[in-house]
């Protein structure tokens, strides 16, 4: 049904993880954690397969809508932790994961079509639509690149989590958040692992293990796909942005490993990215999530 060889429809994906709840009730369950601006659900899948009280990693694609590889991705790793699980070995089992492959449904249906290189959400401000969920989270909210403006497309909202999607994000988290130990969100492109801080160019002062474990995840990633990914502070690497979810997890919710991870490629297709390079993004993909969940396990 799902498959790597081409870009899915939101109902393609949604269509999915209900199989996998059905299929394997005794590991899986999906949870709609709220509704988009148009009332699509925000469906939430958790894999366990053990006790609660365990260590959990939360997982989100799909925040920017043109941005196809990371939902395409998320929907691999899922599929290696659901129906492949045997291969993935222990720290994999003893995680709690919890994955929202698409973050922004209503920007992602439009992209496929209106505007393929749309963004934002849908949500209607005056005469513009759209408000930039990565600008959208209550930590440092409306400073550094990020805008006031509707119609930019960087528009911040009009207040910290004034979106239906990023507030049911933070609602989720904030209600995990004593086993919550890592934050990883999926974004094209670049090739970039990004830690703390995007809101300004300095670093919490757990950096060095940010970085530490940022290596190692780019280490995992080219050995499992061969791309080179450069690991530093977003603000400091990339530009400075303001209300990103990855500063939220961190500066908020106090998740200590938390990244933004810009997948394929470096530029020359950009987020149109071509199709048989979905397997092999995918795959770096879950070597990353892999790394992080051995690492909060200390299990190898
Ligand atoms: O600008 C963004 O939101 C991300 N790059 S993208 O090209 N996918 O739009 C980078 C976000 C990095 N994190 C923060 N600045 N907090
Ligand atoms: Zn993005």
């Amino acid at each position: 049904r799902m498959t790597w060889q081409s870009y899915h429809r939101l109902a393609d994906i949604h269509g999915y993880l209900d199989y996998l709840a059905q299929t394997y009730p005794q590991l899986v369950s999906l949870q709609t954690i709220g509704s988009s601006v148009e009332g699509r659900p925000l469906k939430v899948l958790k894999i366990s397969s053990g006790s609660p009280g365990r260590p959990a990693i939360w997982i989100d694609g799909g925040i920017h809508a043109r941005e196809w590889i990371s939902p395409a991705s998320v929907t691999y790793i899922i599929n290696e932790l659901t129906e492949n699980q045997e291969a993935h070995g222990e720290h994999v089992k003893s995680v709690d994961w919890y994955i929202l492959p698409v973050l922004n449904p209503d920007g992602y249906e439009y992209s496929h079509r209106v505007d393929r290189l749309w963004r934002k959400n849908r949500q209607v401000s005056g005469h513009c639509a759209g408000t930039d969920l990565n600008r959208n989270f209550g930590y440092k909210w409306g400073g550094a690149g990020s805008s006031k403006e509707p119609c930019k497309e960087i528009y911040a909202g009009s207040r910290p989590f004034s979106e239906p999607e990023s507030a049911a994000v933070s609602n989720f988290i904030q209600s995990h958040a004593g086993s919550m130990k890592a934050y990883v969100s999926f974004h094209s492109y670049g090739q970039y692992i990004l830690h703390p801080w995007g809101y300004v160019r300095g670093y919490p002062p757990d950096h060095a293990d940010l970085s530490r474990v940022g290596h190692k995840i780019a280490n995992a990633m080219y050995q499992a796909g061969g791309a080179s990914y450069t690991v530093g502070g977003a603000a400091a690497t990339l530009y400075p942005a303001s209300g990103g979810s990855d500063d939220w997890a961190k500066g908020a919710a106090g998740i200590k490993y938390s990244y933004t991870i810009e997948l394929r490629d470096r530029g020359f297709f950009g987020f149109i990215l071509p199709v048989q390079y979905i397997l092999p993004t995918a795959r770096e993909a879950l070597a990353a999530v892999k790394t992080l969940a051995s690492e909060i396990t200390n299990v190898r």
